[in-house]
């Protein structure tokens, strides 16, 4: 995948790690690109700012815990609308032009009448941000990240539980982070497209907890997605790579 100056930078090193990992996933890709054309990531309409880019994994790699059915219809039409979406209102609204994905949150939050905008500028964010933090096979965290998780949690498994408390006690449609809150780790949930980085905090990590992220596979039972994710799927080396 190349990048551009046009591409959503939210974040440089959240780029180079989508990009590295784009790039050790793009064979795969390839090879399942006549199945799910979506996989590949999709080129901008000519002119319009932001592109979905490519899962940083083949789509059947999370099952059972995310299948790849889930998969297709999560990333490849709910994020992709948001995605089509947000260029339709940047074109629209001319305030938002040539800015950052990142800046285009953090602006549009601040502002009532452009909730459309933020809506979907931070699900365009956050859904990038939730196929990073997944990672079939993921080492549990090490070094700097796990000092930090024993100091403010206590310990691990601590750390996973409120997490999994966050996930599970969203009320609705929303998102559970791990994050950086000035020096100190902490666990935070917001409903529906909610970011942290209009609170200023530098989010590590999130889990999404809108029912289309596990209703095709876990019917009502967000507790078993959750469990699942956080046993199985989260990439703590990502969250390494985001800590301040
Ligand atoms: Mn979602």
């Amino acid at each position: 995948m190349s990048m551009s100056p046009q591409d959503p930078s939210y974040s440089r090193r959240t780029l180079l790690v989508a990009g590295s990992a784009a790039a050790l996933a793009g064979s795969a890709l390839a090879a399942s690109r006549s199945r799910a054309t979506e996989a590949a990531g999709s080129v901008p309409a000519e002119g319009a700012p932001f592109a979905l880019p490519p899962l940083p994994w083949k789509e059947d790699a999370l099952a059972p815990v995310i299948s790849a059915n889930t998969l297709s219809f999560h990333y490849g039409k709910h994020h992709k609308s948001y995605v089509d979406n947000l260029n339709k209102l940047v074109d629209e609204k001319k305030q938002y032009a040539g800015k950052s994905l990142e800046d285009i949150v953090k602006a549009s939050a601040k502002e009532a009448a452009d909730a459309a905008v933020f809506n979907n500028a931070a699900q365009t964010w956050n859904h990038t941000f939730y196929w990073n933090s997944l990672k079939p096979g993921a080492a549990a965290p090490t070094g700097k990240l796990l000092e930090r998780i024993n100091a403010d949690f206590g310990n691990l498994d601590d750390c996973k539980k409120q997490l999994a408390e966050a996930a599970k006690g969203q009320f609705g449609s929303g998102w559970a982070w791990l994050v950086q809150d000035g020096a100190k780790l902490a666990v935070v949930k917001t409903s529906n497209a909610g970011n942290p980085i209009t609170d200023s905090n530098k989010p590590l990590l999130v889990i999404d907890v809108w029912e289309h992220a596990y209703y095709l596979d876990h019917q009502n039972k967000r507790a078993d997605y959750v469990a699942g994710v956080i046993d199985k799927l989260l990439n703590w080396e990502f969250a390494a790579s985001n800590l301040g």
